[in-house]
């Protein structure tokens, strides 16, 4: 029988860090509250969390690295929201961020969410932050609090 690496979905006394960009925020808002939701449904106190602004996706990536870098959380997740419709750089904005985010995971061995809303209209980025999508901030949380674990075990 093969071993097994997974991890759990109980948030426990995980120590999460939250970017939020505030470009879009009628929509980053709700993936906020979704991802406070989700952390405090699967079991984790709010104490725990710590929120931070940045003025847009692009600057998700730097704030994360300082927050992955100083070694007080177990992870980060990054929220943002970019649309196609309104932005004419949609694919500069929302690859840059999601390589940067990315990187930074990697670089500092902190689970780093991408947390990140990339849509082609207004109205599927309504959807998929608290509508008939769900919520892509509770999903990324639990995204989170589930990377948190098995790199416990790895
Ligand atoms: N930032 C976003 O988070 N979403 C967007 O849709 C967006 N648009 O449309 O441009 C956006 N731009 C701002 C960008 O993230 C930076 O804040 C800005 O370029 C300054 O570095």
């Amino acid at each position: 029988m093969a071993k097994t690496i997974e991890g759990q979905l109980q948030a426990g006394s995980a120590r999460i860090a939250i970017v939020v960009s505030r470009f879009n925020d009628l929509l980053t808002g709700k993936l906020l509250g979704g991802a406070i939701d989700a952390y405090v449904r699967h079991g984790g106190d709010q104490k725990n969390l710590t929120v931070a602004y940045v003025p847009g996706s692009m600057e998700l990536a730097l704030a994360a690295k300082k927050l992955a870098g100083g070694g007080k959380y177990d992870a980060v997740l990054c929220l943002g929201c970019v649309i196609r419709g309104s932005t004419d750089h949609y694919e500069h904005v929302a690859g840059q961020a999601a390589k940067a985010i990315t990187q930074v995971g990697l670089d500092t061995g902190v689970p780093t969410i991408f947390g990140v809303l990339t849509c082609e209209t207004l109205e599927h980025a309504i959807e998929r932050a608290g509508a008939q999508q769900g919520n892509y901030g509770a999903s990324s949380m639990v995204t989170a609090i589930e990377m948190v674990n098995v790199l416990k075990q790895i």
